[in-house]
């Protein structure tokens, strides 16, 4: 006879936080969101951290090398869509850890040859001023001088003025070599009173340009999460088929953790890509796994060696695989079971598995639920869709501005490889739809409004870090009637009235 759990499942927005006490201590400026990403053992530290509790989705929708720099230099990580050929993909990783900070690939460039008329042309095309003068007229040539719109005038000079005869030639330049830092380029540019600081190589080939106007967004981000060698930490998206070649075509191109985009993990092609990965790649190797949606299917990937655990099948926004295919399960009723594995698995063997919540989070608050009922950190497919950061166009439709986000399974994103399951290698039937979303803005401004919510409910439970969260929370079901009490509720909106 089929099993039948007792209770039904529940969602996010089923619950609500009960408030504890807080200490005067209970500030929102001493909330730390740090939070573990990959396991680790008892009283020792886990190779990778996070400095706030979020993921963005493995997504075509969602993380190319754009958003993984936007995240890591807020503190948490981009896991790099698979659902692209293994070469794009690491190109897309390479990118993201080549990236620096304040340090700019110079785009437009000339020869000492190139004339007024022509420089003029470019600066149309490019919308930039300041020219690097290389030997070749390439990004990368031997610096010779720079052109600034300063140097020449339009109306006295005739324009078939070559540039060598108006540059600020090389040895008039103030200059830098490419290892120096941002902060000691800044501190160049303020001495020198300079606009642009070109950085060059030991053969006096132009490395990057720092540029003054950008010293605001260049100032160290104390959140940021980096590596040894300053690069940004970056994930990549990996599946069952091919990660023989995949993996160490990502690590190569410097991937710090991989995860195994899956709509359903509880399955032995997930235990066989763990198992194949950490035999010849090491254990050092970190692969996430999932997604699972209870007890049993955490055991199985905590002992098939998975470094996180990733919770959630049907719970998101694009999905709908419950409707296709009736499997699933409630995401919070899920995570909290998920939880209760995740301690009992740390209790018996001392290895602590970090739990992700992948999917369904809809309001911020849905985060602190997520947070309080065991999630270490969560990953949001919808959420950083709709920002300036994700892959996707900006459409106007009837005035109002949105993003495209399209689910995996969809047939815009054709993902097999994360819903097969040993079968034709083709998407049969979808499991997720197309859609627009609200557009946002900037990931930093949407990202700080959140965690400021987050760390103002963390104070309202009388906790500073995630652990003492999830000590102290008190949850509470909530019945329908009162989650209409929750909104604005027998007022008429003013902006109904004014329309
Ligand atoms: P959400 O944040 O609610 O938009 O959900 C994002 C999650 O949805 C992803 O991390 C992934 O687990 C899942 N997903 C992605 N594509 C599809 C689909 O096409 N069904 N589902």
């Amino acid at each position: 006879m089929a099993f039948y759990f007792s209770e039904p499942s529940h969602t996010f927005g089923e619950y609500l936080l009960v408030p504890g006490y807080s200490s005067d201590q209970c500030i929102p400026a001493n909330v730390s969101l740090k939070t573990p990403l990959v396991k680790f053992k008892k009283g020792e530290e886990p190779k990778i951290s996070m400095n706030i509790p979020m993921t963005s989705a493995i997504m075509q929708s969602v993380s190319d090398d754009r958003m993984a720099v936007a995240l890591a230099r807020e503190g948490g990580v981009s896991f790099i869509y698979g659902s692209q050929t293994i070469e794009e993909e690491a190109a897309m990783v390479a990118r993201a850890k080549n990236f620096k900070s304040g340090f700019v690939d110079s785009d437009s460039n000339i020869t000492p040859e190139t004339t007024i008329a022509e420089i003029l042309a470019l600066k149309e095309k490019t919308g930039h001023s300041t020219m690097a003068v290389t030997e070749d007229g390439t990004p990368t040539g031997k610096l010779l001088g720079i052109v600034t719109s300063r140097d020449y005038r339009v109306t006295r000079m005739s324009p078939d003025t070559p540039a060598k005869e108006f540059m600020t030639p090389f040895e008039k330049l103030v200059y830098a070599s490419a290892d120096t830092t941002l902060s000691e380029a800044n501190d160049i540019i303020w001495d020198n009173k300079l606009n642009m600081l070109p950085l060059i190589d030991e053969n006096q080939r132009l490395r990057y340009m720092v540029f003054r106007k950008d010293y605001t967004d260049n100032k160290e981000n104390e959140l940021e999460l980096i590596d040894e060698k300053k690069r940004y930490i970056v994930g990549a998206g990996i599946n069952t088929r091919d990660y023989a070649e995949r993996v160490p075509a990502l690590l190569k191109a410097g991937a710090d953790v991989l995860c195994i985009d899956s709509s359903e993990g509880f399955s032995e092609w997930q235990r066989i890509t763990l198992k194949y990965i950490h035999e010849n790649f090491g254990e050092d190797v970190k692969v996430g796994a999932g997604n699972v949606v209870d007890r049993e299917g955490f055991m199985f990937l905590a002992k098939a060696g998975a470094d996180f655990i990733k919770v959630g099948i049907g719970g998101g926004s694009i999905c709908i695989t419950r409707e296709t295919k009736g499997i699933g399960r409630g995401q919070a009723t899920a995570l909290i079971d998920v939880c209760a594995a995740r301690d009992e698995y740390y209790e018996a063997t001392g290895i602590y598995i970090p739990v992700c919540s992948d999917g369904g989070i809809v309001h911020d608050y849905h985060m602190t639920l997520a947070l309080a009922m065991g999630a270490d950190f969560m990953m949001l497919g919808r959420y950083f869709s709709r920002f300036d950061e994700s892959p996707t166009d900006v459409v106007k439709i009837n005035g109002t501005y949105y993003k495209e986000y399209w689910g995996e399974g969809s047939n815009r994103a054709r993902n097999w490889q994360r819903y097969d399951l040993g079968g034709a290698k083709k998407l049969s039937f979808e499991e997720g739809v197309d859609s627009y979303v609200p557009y946002a803005g900037s990931l930093k401004d949407n990202v700080g409004i959140t965690l400021s919510k987050i760390r103002s409910t963390m104070c309202n439970c009388g906790a500073l870090s995630i652990p003492e969260l999830q000590e102290k929370a008190r949850l509470t079901l909530v019945s329908s009637t009162s989650i209409v009490e929750g909104g604005s509720h027998d007022v008429i909106l003013r902006d109904s009235i004014n329309r």
